[in-house]
């Protein structure tokens, strides 16, 4: 089997990466990754070298490049996106051409090769958001994004499954909760937090600190994306969580306990501008289905988390300096 993974320079791609070469020793993997600013090859050194692994620095909004890998591949699995919530904030361009256009170029390019097996990685974003009596999202929820970010995925979910619906491309969606562990960007809530109190700065809390999300460990993500491929029913969607719903404060609690310091280093800051209350999932059909259910305990998860990025300074250092992207730059001259 050979799988065109995108996006595989990321935090979950990098970590699927890992995990799969790992448990399907003789599959291989081709990782197809434009290096954005949040792509860092750094994150896949102890895999480089082995000889059912290749990268390829490239865009999935390139038809020609995306159908030539496409045609070597058994089947493709869509983790590239632009992902951060401010940044879509910010400027939704990227957000609008790589997780929409680029979905639909490898759609097609997935279709124009005798339709392969194409899976989708999405969030639970594109549900909206819950008040704090609601059930959780699941897969019978309807969509209703409420970012940028959140409205491009909701597009890439749609026109994956109509290319199920239109064309018989054999397709599967996973909408998963906010996922933590080893290698995520340092803009992102948790490893945030972490590397400024390493750095002895404080952490900035949005608005009241009681915004809800439902953590997940990334391995715990990928063991589902696996089970997915392996037996996911064709044209279905999976919802996969943490089981672990907690404030921003809890959290930032946790992690300021880990370093023996106090509420002093909190910043309460001016709120995200739509900033969606609560996420919750559901994850039932695919523990019926498949048998699948989140492993990591999350106090377990989290201080793991911590030491990881306590142990990997240079990695996250190097990240906020800007250094990281000279270092990949020379990797992939050499190549
Ligand atoms: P990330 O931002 O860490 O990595 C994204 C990767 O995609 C980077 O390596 C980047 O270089 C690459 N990329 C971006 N644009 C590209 C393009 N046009 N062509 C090729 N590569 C491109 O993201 P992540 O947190 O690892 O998320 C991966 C996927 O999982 C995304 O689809 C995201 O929506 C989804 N997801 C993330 C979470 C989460 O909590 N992080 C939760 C649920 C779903
Ligand atoms: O500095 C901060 N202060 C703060 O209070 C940051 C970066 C975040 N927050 C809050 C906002 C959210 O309520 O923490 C929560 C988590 O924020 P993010 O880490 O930015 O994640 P979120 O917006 O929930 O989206 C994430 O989960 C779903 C990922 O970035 C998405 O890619 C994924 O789809």
């Amino acid at each position: 089997m050979k799988l065109l993974i995108t996006g595989g320079a990321g935090f979950i791609g990098s970590n699927f990466i890992r995990y799969y070469l790992k448990n399907h020793p003789s599959d291989q993997i081709i990782n197809l990754d434009k290096l954005t600013y949040a792509g860092n090859l750094e994150n896949l050194k102890d895999v480089e070298k082995n000889p059912n692994y290749k990268f390829i620095k490239g865009d999935i909004c390139d038809f020609d490049l995306v159908s030539k890998l496409v045609k070597e591949a058994d089947e493709i699995i869509n983790f590239a996106a632009e992902t951060h919530v401010d940044r879509s904030i910010l400027d939704s361009g990227d957000f609008v051409r790589t997780n929409i256009e680029g979905t639909r170029t490898l759609l097609d390019a997935a279709k124009s090769n005798d339709n392969k097996r194409f899976h989708h990685i999405s969030t639970d974003e594109v549900f909206g958001s819950l008040e704090p009596k609601d059930a959780p999202f699941s897969e019978k929820t309807s969509y209703d994004p409420r970012s940028p970010y959140s409205a491009s995925k909701a597009a890439s979910d749609h026109l994956v499954r109509s290319y199920y619906h239109t064309f018989g491309l054999p397709i599967t969606i996973s909408n998963c909760s906010n996922n933590y562990g080893p290698f995520q960007f340092p803009e992102k809530l948790i490893p945030f937090f972490i590397t400024n109190l390493l750095e002895g700065k404080k952490v900035p809390l949005y608005g009241d600190g009681l915004n809800v999300r439902d953590w997940i460990h990334v391995d715990d993500h990928n063991r589902g994306v696996d089970l997915i491929l392996q037996k996911g029913k064709i044209g279905e969607t999976y919802c996969l969580g943490g089981a672990s719903e907690k404030t921003n404060l809890e959290i930032t609690k946790f992690i300021l306990n880990e370093f023996g310091k106090g509420d002093e280093m909190i910043e309460y800051i001016k709120d995200r501008a739509g900033h969606d209350r609560r996420y919750a999932i559901d994850f039932s059909k695919i523990k019926k289905e498949l048998g699948w259910e989140p492993q990591v305990k999350f106090a377990d998860g989290l201080k793991q988390t911590v030491e990881w990025y306590r142990d990997n300074q240079d990695w996250w250092k190097k990240i906020k300096s800007g250094e990281y992207q000279d270092y990949y730059k020379k990797q992939y001259e050499k190549r």
